[in-house]
């Protein structure tokens, strides 16, 4: 049988699989990353007011606050999230930007 001699080696000089040694390294929870958006020259300020309350859940008054400390530092903090729901975020603001014709740019970094 093909594969024969090999799995007998595996089993009898104990090898590690390396289809196994991922799970057998991974220590730890997974990251969580920060979904950033970027300043730019063009993007209306009451667009990104409304971006920050409809995707990352904020009152006005709050995302107002994070809108220019963006519009004066040059990037801020939308939100810390999984990986997975991180990158939906970043799509889903960046096509509804595109969608209204601005240059608004949000990205993901995965935390220190
Ligand atoms: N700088 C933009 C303006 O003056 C406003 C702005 C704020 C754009 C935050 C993008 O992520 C941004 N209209």
């Amino acid at each position: 049988m093909r594969n024969r001699g090999e799995w007998n080696s595996m089993a009898t000089e104990h090898h590690i699989d390396p289809q196994l040694a991922e799970q057998e390294t991974r220590v730890g929870p997974p990251p969580l990353y920060t979904v950033l958006l970027m300043n730019d020259d063009y993007t209306p300020m009451e667009f990104v007011v409304v971006v920050l309350q409809q995707f990352f859940a904020m009152a006005h008054e709050q995302a107002n606050m994070v809108m220019l400390k963006v519009h004066t530092e040059g990037r801020g903090v939308c939100g810390v999230y999984p990986k997975d729901i991180a990158a939906t975020k970043v799509d889903e603001v960046n096509s509804f930007a595109r969608q209204h014709h601005h240059p608004l740019q949000c990205i993901m970094e995965v935390q220190e």
